[in-house]
């Protein structure tokens, strides 16, 4: 792979908008980013390969729990603190963000608001340095969209529950070391058991043969009559709504995410447009090439508004679930019209690993399609503004 010389586009000078903290930790991440992930993460997609190497410093920069309070190991940062690391790790590699998303807002989130202090004190700042690295498991092979049908289910033995089920596509699984499990009790009601690894009858076997995120690990999470603990179950919230509160959290970080890797698609596309030559004149010269890049800025600071807008609503207490899927939607489609317009800019060179381009327009079809599927976040936005679901 090419040496990083990525440039942030700032064309409507967002900047103004942040505070000087908010552009300090942005700025360590990018500059993280640079030296430790880019010049790694191509040999590391090719051979579908975690970098395992990078947690600590995914650790150092904020990228495990932002906005976890401090007493629990967290950053205590803000939500567009949260937003903007999310989208410097994204413009490294969206499997990379993966990690980082399902551990802040999928493990340590709920451990958080869900858990009680003992299950904080013991998880939080583990997950936080990263010493434990963790996963969520609510999508099973016949409830993905749908997870409200869920099948996996605990049963209360006196001293311990009795957990059977499987999950499937979880983010992690192969490696983590305690899964956050979504299952259903005796009488129906969704609540969430930390499960261990190393618990009697609990398998993380890993799925392979994946074109896209190929640099995040993927398994599935067996339970055959795992006995756990009573004091792993997760005490403060119960029904669908409790993983649905967590996929808010990370839908938002997505959000922020997705404009990383449309900005890297950008700045490269704009970089060979102006070096590459033919017919005696650099393609960015050439008015097609111009519309296609004069259409990815005009997105990707459209996104880049809404996407800080929703920051501020989230620190006030006001982002609604509809805002949070309307952000999701829009910017990772974007992301992705801006990768597969930004790889033809590429020519040849497009298809190989020379350049970030193909890498992330395979991991987007990967983002468009988990924390709720493109077309799952529009039927959020209609029932919102028409009062009608049309989901079922
Ligand atoms: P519905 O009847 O609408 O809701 C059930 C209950 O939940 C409440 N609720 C929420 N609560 C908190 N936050 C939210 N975002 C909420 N959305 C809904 C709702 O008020 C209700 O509460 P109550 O008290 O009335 O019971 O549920 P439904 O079954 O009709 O489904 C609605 C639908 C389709 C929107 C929902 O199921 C959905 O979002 N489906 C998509 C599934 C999904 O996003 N899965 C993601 C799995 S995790 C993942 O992909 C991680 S990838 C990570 C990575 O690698 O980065
Ligand atoms: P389905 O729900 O079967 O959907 C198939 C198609 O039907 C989609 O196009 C969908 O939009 C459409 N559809 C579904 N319902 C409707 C409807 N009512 N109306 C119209 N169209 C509809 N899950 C976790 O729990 N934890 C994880 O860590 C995790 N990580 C993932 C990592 C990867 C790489 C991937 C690919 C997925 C991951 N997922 C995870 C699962 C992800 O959330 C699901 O794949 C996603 O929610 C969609 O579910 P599904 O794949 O079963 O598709």
């Amino acid at each position: 792979m090419r040496p990083d010389l990525f440039q942030a586009p700032d064309y409507y000078l967002l900047d103004d908008l942040l505070t000087e903290e908010h552009k300090l930790i942005r700025d360590t991440a990018r500059a993280w980013v640079k030296k430790e992930v880019s010049p790694v993460i191509e040999d590391f997609a090719q051979r579908a390969e975690f970098p395992k190497h990078l947690v600590p410093g995914l650790a150092e920069i904020g990228g495990f729990g932002p906005y976890i309070p401090t007493e629990y190991g967290g950053a205590g940062l803000d939500q567009i603190s949260y937003g903007l690391i999310m989208q410097e790790i994204e413009r490294g590699d969206s499997g990379i963000r993966s990690t980082s998303s399902v551990q802040s807002s999928l493990v340590m989130y709920p451990i958080w608001k869900y858990g009680n202090e003992d299950q904080r004190n013991k998880y939080l700042p583990k997950l936080a340095s990263g010493e434990f690295i963790g996963c969520f498991g609510l999508t099973e092979p016949d409830y993905g969209s749908n997870p409200g049908g869920m099948i996996t289910n605990f049963k209360d033995m006196g001293d311990h529950y009795l957990l059977n089920g499987a999950k499937m596509w979880i983010s992690n699984a192969p490696f983590a070391d305690i899964a956050v499990v979504w299952a259903k009790n005796e009488e129906g009601r969704i609540h969430g058991l930390i499960v261990e690894r190393g618990m009697e009858g609990f398998s993380t076997p890993e799925t392979h043969n994946k074109w896209s995120l190929r640099a995040s690990a993927t398994g599935e999470l067996i339970f055959d009559n795992v006995k756990v603990p009573k004091e792993n179950l997760l005490p403060n919230k119960s029904g669908l709504g409790a993983p649905l509160g967590c996929l808010d959290s990370a839908r938002y970080g997505i959000a922020w995410g997705a404009i990383g890797a449309a900005m890297d698609c950008y700045d490269t596309a704009l970089r060979y447009s102006q070096e590459r030559v033919q017919f005696d004149k650099p393609i960015g010269a050439t008015q097609l090439q111009q519309k296609k890049l004069a259409e990815m800025i005009t997105e990707i600071t459209k996104a880049q508004l809404l996407t800080w807008r929703l920051g501020v609503l989230r620190n006030e207490g006001r982002a609604t679930t509809a805002q949070i899927s309307m952000a999701k939607r829009n910017n990772v489609a974007m992301a992705l019209d801006i990768a597969r317009d930004a790889r033809q800019m590429l020519g040849g060179m497009g298809i190989t690993g020379e350049y970030s381009i193909m890498r992330h327009m395979m991991n987007l079809e990967s983002v468009v399609t988990y924390e709720g599927t493109h077309d799952i976040h529009l039927l959020i936005t209609g029932m919102d503004v028409t009062g009608f679901p049309a989901f079922k």
